[in-house]
């Protein structure tokens, strides 16, 4: 089947950002876990980041510049609560005056209120698994609402929990660093009632305005790594219905469902979180190949480069159809789809014209199949600090030169700018490398 080449005219185009990656000066759990020699390289450090927290008002022209009227970022709870119960109201009248300033250049604020990070205090004291989190959840969640009051502001609750949710309760690599099924039940929960107490807060400020809230899910394609072996399907069933379902399905039906055999279980209803969403968040990026390993700690995986198209810089398969496949799975969800991240880690900044291309592509041939796509935000604004691995990968439309923190133009922001403007799907003539 081929794709219509048009977008519709209230497509939405935009770019995305969270916190910590890009505003630099942050304290906080992932700093100190830094610190602690834990990211691939013990001596990196994220530090001043892309400085965007003070260049923020400059930084909305080059959203601007490519068209985009929509930008995702992040509040970063230990700015506006370094220390449990006191709040910095520099940094909260701060992030009122960003989201004010792109309302007035056209830009739609979507805001994200949790994106991986925590205040320095927050496992300490008021961890996931605990059913401390919710109060002081509660209390950051209401004043989030109340400092976004009348901005017409879309809501992302929670980034990616179920990456979180894996890489900080089971595989042990992002705070708070541990390995236990039990309690990575409890936070799945946890997290759960969290996005329902932040509905209900925005909803409250709201008084009756349309209000479009939900998570941002990450959703990958998963494949056995032996097609004929019974325990590796198995395992890409139960990756799909806990990694990429179950956290959605929770929002849906009011249930939450996880069943990852030795690892953790459980199956809890959850009061206000059936039809808790406006929209499904979703962020693709690859596909991978999981093996059934007896005694593995964690589930065995990895990036083939299956059509011999080369993966990406971080070493993630190339894989648009995957993106296709992800929006069709939706449909399952009665629900608007708003992209809220997709990109690729493209160091010699010739890459992305044409990912963007195959990935409108699939967008366009899955709305001609009915999935109701309203949104993509590329994931990245700019190069920023990616996680584990620091500041390696380049994930964004403008490079960053982490010396002077100039940003500059790759080929892709004409590319984007062209399609965003022209809502035409054409080819890009920016030079396109061999992938
Ligand atoms: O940089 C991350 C982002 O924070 C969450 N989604 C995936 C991106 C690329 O790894």
């Amino acid at each position: 089947m081929s794709a219509p080449l048009t977008f519709p005219p209230d497509f939405v185009f935009g770019v995305a950002t969270s916190a910590y990656q890009v505003e630099g000066g942050i304290e906080n759990d992932w700093s100190a876990w830094e610190r602690e020699g834990r990211l691939h390289d013990p001596n990196a450090r994220c530090g001043r980041a892309c400085d965007h927290w003070p260049r923020f008002f400059d930084d909305v022209g080059l959203i601007q510049r490519l068209g985009a009227t929509a930008y995702r970022f992040s509040i970063e709870w230990a700015r506006v609560e370094p220390r449990r119960g006191e709040w910095n109201d520099e940094a909260w009248a701060g992030y009122r005056a960003r989201a004010e300033a792109l309302v007035k250049a056209g830009i739609r604020p979507v805001v994200t209120l949790h994106h991986f990070t925590h205040p320095s205090w927050f496992h300490a004291e008021t961890p996931w698994h605990e059913p401390a989190c919710l109060p002081a959840w509660k209390r950051y969640v209401e004043r989030c609402a109340e400092v976004l009051e009348g901005l017409g502001a879309a809501i992302i609750t929670l980034n990616e929990p179920n990456v979180f949710l894996m890489g900080a309760y089971l595989a042990g690599v992002m705070p708070p660093g541990l390995k236990d099924g039990r309690k990575l039940y409890a936070a799945y929960a946890n997290m759960v009632r969290a996005h329902v107490i932040a509905r209900q807060a925005f909803l409250e400020r709201a008084k009756g305005a349309r209000l479009e809230l939900g998570i941002s899910q990450h959703l990958q394609v998963f494949a056995p790594e032996r097609r004929w072996h019974p325990l590796d399907q198995a395992l890409t069933r139960l990756a799909e219905a806990n990694f990429n379902h179950a956290f959605l399905e929770a929002l849906t039906s009011g249930v939450l469902a996880v069943q990852m055999p030795g690892l953790a279980a459980g199956k809890t209803r959850i009061d206000g979180a059936a039809k808790s969403q406006d929209f499904i968040g979703l962020n693709y990026y690859t596909r991978s190949h999981l093996k059934f390993v007896a005694g593995a700690p964690f589930v065995t995986f990895r990036f083939k480069d299956v059509h011999a198209r080369g993966l990406t810089d971080i070493g993630w398969e190339y894989y648009p159809e995957g993106f296709g496949w992800v929006l069709k799975q939706m449909k399952r969800y009665p629900l608007p789809v708003w992209v809220t991240e997709n990109g690729l880690d493209d160091r010699s900044g010739l890459k992305r014209p044409r990912f963007l291309f195959d990935h409108w592509h699939e967008l366009l041939l899955a709305r001609a199949q009915g999935v109701n796509v309203t949104h993509y935000l590329h994931w990245s604004l700019m190069d920023n600090f990616e996680w584990l691995e620091a500041y390696g990968p380049r994930f964004g439309l403008y490079r960053v030169d982490f010396e002077t923190l100039e940003r500059h133009e790759t080929p892709a922001c004409g590319y984007f700018r062209r399609v965003a403007t022209s809502r035409t799907l054409t080819p890009p003539d920016e030079p396109v490398p061999s992938r």
